[in-house]
């Protein structure tokens, strides 16, 4: 038994079928590599260091969804190191609608890569949110070498305080045009099936990763006005907690801005805009956007982009 199996059998998840789909390690990330256009053969990543950082958020992968780029996250994830990795909330779904269940050898490999990270001295640390709340009820607990937690306060190497939740508690607050902006919804479900639509005849014509959803997000009033407000909503709670700056998800949407006096910070997703959150050794905070990363370590696909 994996430890990865070892985790979830501990959690008695309801519907898991993991044993079904097990594949073994060696396949899994054979797989996902060969997603992923070699470019000269770099895409195995054996010549590129990885990159440093102090601390990695990310979020929203939707592990056990059709949805979740995790050829893209893998990649990602093993070419990119950490002190600190925050899972901050729907990592893994889709288990308590078990015909909607997807589990692909890439699925397997980001959990193990996770477990990876968290054996060879990353500290680990997983904020369950919506989609997986069944974690919710582990927090406090270390598993498989995982720290659960309700939430969270990191502090900066510069010693900046920031409150890190999944952010589905302020849904209650905010109502405006969820469709769009929250994952679940069966809109949104179908903007994600055509997003892959557009992303695949892209590839076709050689043009880079481009998200349909998030455009509609950036576009539509509806869906700006809800995340608006989510925002601001997240940041008075930040405020009441005394703390410098927030860290959250839920919504689909990476931003470092300031509102009031909070610094507000979303790390995005791995369904559709491929995002993390880091932070250097200087404390400086980043958006990580993985689908334009890539061209770094693929000359081929930067030709491709270069031409657009
Ligand atoms: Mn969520």
């Amino acid at each position: 038994m994996s430890g990865v199996e070892a985790f979830l059998r501990q959690a008695e998840l309801p519907g898991n079928r993991w044993g079904e789909r097990r594949v073994d390690r060696a396949f899994a990330l054979g797989a996902a590599r060969a997603y992923v256009p070699s470019g000269g053969g770099s895409a195995d990543g054996a010549q590129i260091p990885p990159r440093r950082h102090r601390t990695i958020w990310i979020s929203d992968t939707h592990l056990g969804t059709r949805g979740c780029k995790a050829e893209l996250l893998l990649n990602f994830l093993e070419h990119n190191t950490c002190d600190m990795l925050y899972l901050v909330g729907d990592i893994v779904d889709g288990w308590r609608l078990s015909r909607s269940w997807f589990w692909h050898a890439s699925h397997n490999a980001v959990i193990d890569e996770i477990l990876r990270k968290a054996h060879s001295g990353t500290r680990v640390i997983y904020i369950p949110g919506n989609h997986d709340e069944v974690f919710r009820d582990y927090a406090g607990l270390c598993l498989a070498g995982v720290e659960l937690a309700g939430d969270a306060i990191h502090e900066t190497v510069d010693g900046r305080r920031l409150l890190v939740l999944h952010g589905d508690h302020f849904d209650g607050i905010v109502t405006y045009a969820r469709w769009l902006a929250h994952a679940g919804d069966r809109a949104y479900a179908i903007a994600l099936r055509l997003n892959d639509v557009v992303a695949a005849l892209r590839r076709r014509f050689g043009l880079p990763y481009w998200s349909l959803s998030r455009w509609l997000k950036d576009h539509v009033k509806n869906a700006v006005e809800y995340i608006g407000r989510f925002e601001t909503a997240v940041a008075l709670e930040a405020e009441r907690r005394e703390v410098h700056g927030v860290v959250c998800g839920h919504i689909h949407k990476a931003e470092i801005r300031q509102i009031g006096n909070v610094l507000y910070c979303n790390d995005g997703d791995w369904v559709e805009s491929c995002t993390a959150l880091v932070e250097d050794y200087a404390g400086k905070l980043q958006i990580v956007t993985w689908t334009q990363a890539l061209p770094t370590l693929q000359p081929q696909a930067a030709v491709a982009q270069a031409a657009e």
